[in-house]
């Protein structure tokens, strides 16, 4: 967002500082501080899947009121996890229907005892829904899976003498056409070919429904007073950094606020107070893009105190959040970094890996990040459903760009496109935009991927997500992913940046290379021409098993990913000098899918395995992004051997 002036800017400001979130509070992430405590319930829980038909025993029963091994035998499950693949048994890795985790938690005294520490439950993923129970009062119901809720259970942990507590989560993985992404449960009546009361789970999207608790489960403290939200927007006025601020606090309508913003070296350049406001940052260092400038990723913290009185006595709630200052603009042909031309090169992903499924993993997260540097990426799409927060605090910190995509994927059914759906896709999007608004890096929300745009409903659908999501948010551009034609599209109407995936000489003339110029050429220029916005190519890319060669070239071998690549290549050169603004290969790495006659185990698009090794495509991809990055960022030369940046890492 980009202003004329500092006065303008200082009035608007309040305006634009998210006040049109629906959603009550807000959902910081539970970072430690002096007034805040946090107890990691990572580690093993106990476990059951309620296997019987109608999956209703666990209710019907009960579960919750007491221990889970009281109502019968447990697995130990590994939490975060995805609970399909950890166990040797075939009926759990393809389970529909509840499952049960519970665990028993002692407290520090305190917590118990003290009435003025409220203690809260988060929960940063469940798939998809679930209903949370401490000590068997229901404390808690999320639908989503790729977004954190929380509970307050200060109450029920500090009411009577105990000093533990009892968490019972159930959490159920059936899609239907309302939930996203959508599914289908389909019965198979028919006796003669199917077990009795058979049925399985229709998808229309291309990973593995995996499922359970896959990010962390806290306990956190807060005082009862407390700062419940911050939202930051931010701006610059030639050499100023305009940050402007709004904070919500909870549980005391009597407090001072006072907020200090300091730089990397911890010395504080300018102070505030009051819920709202402005802060100048002279000469400010700029939030930059990897490689686009010599010192990217530059995170100032904002350090937010506020105090009140409670019981004659003052409390005090602290907070600290990182904070990079940056614009983003979208023109009719370019997308804006700090006013400079930004092009995407980078990837998408997956969170997905062997055995923990979609679970939360740190030494991959660290590998994944370490391989996008090492491969020259500036950018990737979290495709398709938000990644862990923590996920999203290393792309500020390391400067990698990030087009923030909600779990809006396999919308093609007619009843996916109704009321009901739509309310449920709106509120997903207040979620991802309470949780996602103030990292620099996120620089586009993205609604959907591959929808059937060209459905009559869509353009009401897309139109109204739409509109939803730049209220919410003024300060980012908004897209959806398109695989529809341009001249039938119903939602590219409303979006900022036109968003492309295409695969030319995979599933359509598959085996003929030679067919991509033309078709791809033929692509960019009919969109250009529709809608005059820019266009990121938002996938691309040909199934490949490592270790397969043919030359010439063959479909699934690591030749003909490369020479698929090379050809898109030669066409995004062109197009880059007049309005295509990125490219995004499809995949990062090999993931897991349903099971199917075209899927050898999995999507083998990545250009590294599922267990991160590279293919030769690989290396193509790195030397393209490194020279990308040397036309249009500061000068690098290819590392051989990395360091990359060592400041310190704190939640
Ligand atoms: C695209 C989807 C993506 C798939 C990919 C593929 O957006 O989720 O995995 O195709 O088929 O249509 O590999």
């Amino acid at each position: 967002m980009r202003l004329a002036s500092l006065e303008l800017w200082a009035a608007l400001a309040p305006l634009l500082c998210g006040c049109a979130l629906a959603l009550p509070g807000g959902l910081l992430y539970p970072r430690e501080s002096p007034s805040r405590e946090r107890k990691d319930l990572g580690g093993l829980w106990s476990f059951r899947a309620d296997l019987s038909n109608g999956r209703r025993r666990g209710f019907e029963e009960q579960w919750y009121r007491r221990p889970l091994r009281e109502s019968g035998p447990t697995l130990d499950m590994p939490v975060p996890s995805s609970f399909n693949d950890v166990s040797q048994d075939g009926q759990l890795r393809h389970f529909i229907g509840w499952v049960w985790y519970e665990r028993e938690v002692t407290l520090p005294q305190r917590w118990t005892q003290d009435p003025s520490t409220r203690v809260v439950l988060r929960i940063g993923s469940a798939h998809y829904y679930a209903i949370v129970w401490v000590n068997g009062v229901h404390v808690a119901e999320h639908e989503g899976g790729h977004l954190p809720f929380e509970a307050d259970i200060s109450k029920l942990v500090q009411s009577g003498p105990l000093d533990s507590c009892r968490i019972t989560i159930a959490i159920n993985n059936t899609l239907t056409p309302h939930t996203l992404p959508p599914g289908t449960i389909r019965y198979q009546n028919d006796a003669s070919k199917y077990p009795k009361g058979y049925f399985v789970q229709d998808i229309n999207f291309d990973f593995f429904n995996y499922a359970g608790l896959h990010r962390p489960v806290l306990l956190y403290t807060t005082p009862t007073a407390y700062i419940d939200d911050i939202t930051i927007n931010t701006d610059v006025d030639r050499d100023t950094g305009l940050v402007s601020y709004q904070i919500s606090v909870q549980g005391s309508e009597h407090f001072e606020l006072e907020v200090r913003l300091m730089d990397e070296d911890g010395k504080v350049v300018v102070q505030g107070s009051g819920a709202q406001g402005l802060l100048l940052v002279p000469a400010a260092h700029l939030w930059w893009p990897y490689l686009m400038h010599e010192h990217p990723a530059y995170l100032y913290s904002l350090e937010v105190r506020m105090t009140t009185q409670a019981a004659g006595r003052p409390v005090s709630d602290f907070y600290v959040l990182p904070v990079g200052i940056r614009t983003v603009q979208v023109t009719h042909n370019q997308f804006l970094i700090n006013e400079q031309p930004f092009y995407f090169h980078g990837v998408n992903k997956h969170e997905d890996s062997d055995i923990r499924g979609k679970g939360f993993d740190w030494p991959l997260l660290v590998k994944d990040f370490n391989l996008l540097r090492w491969l020259g990426a500036n950018s990737f799409r979290t495709s398709h459903y938000p990644y862990a927060e923590e996920v999203m605090q290393l792309c500020d910190r390391y400067g990698i760009v990030v087009i923030d995509e909600c779990p809006g994927v396999g919308i093609v059914l007619s009843q996916s496109f109704g009321n009901e759906s739509l309310q449920h896709h709106l509120e997903v999007m207040e979620e991802l935009v309470r949780r996602d608004k103030n990292h620099p890096a996120v620089v586009m929300w993205s609604v959907a991927n591959e929808p059937a745009s060209n459905l009559e409903p869509a353009g009401y659908y897309f139109k109204t997500l739409i509109t939803h999501t730049k209220a919410l948010d003024p300060s980012r551009p908004v897209t959806f992913v398109t695989n529809s034609n341009y001249a039938t599209d119903r939602g590219v109407p409303y979006v900022d940046v036109i968003c492309v995936n295409s695969y030319f000489s995979w599933y359509h003339d598959f085996g003929h290379l030679e067919v991509i110029q033309p078709q791809l050429q033929t692509q960019f220029e009919s969109w250009y021409k529709t809608y005059q916005k820019p266009i990121i190519q938002s996938e691309y890319g040909a199934e490949t098993i490592p270790g397969f060669h043919e030359d010439p070239p063959l479909m699934f071998s690591e030749e003909y990913q490369k020479g698929l690549l090379q050809q898109y290549h030669l066409v995004l050169d062109q197009k880059r000098k007049e309005y295509v603004v990125g490219e995004l290969i499809w995949n990062f790495a090999d993931f897991m899918t349903n099971q199917s006659p075209t899927r050898a185990i999995g999507n083998r698009k990545g250009i590294f395995t599922r267990q991160r090794q590279p293919k030769s495509a690989a290396f193509l991809l790195r030397d393209r992004y490194w020279k990308l990055a040397n036309e249009t960022g500061s000068h690098h030369s290819v590392p051989e051997l990395q360091s990359f940046g060592t400041r310190p890492f704190t939640f």
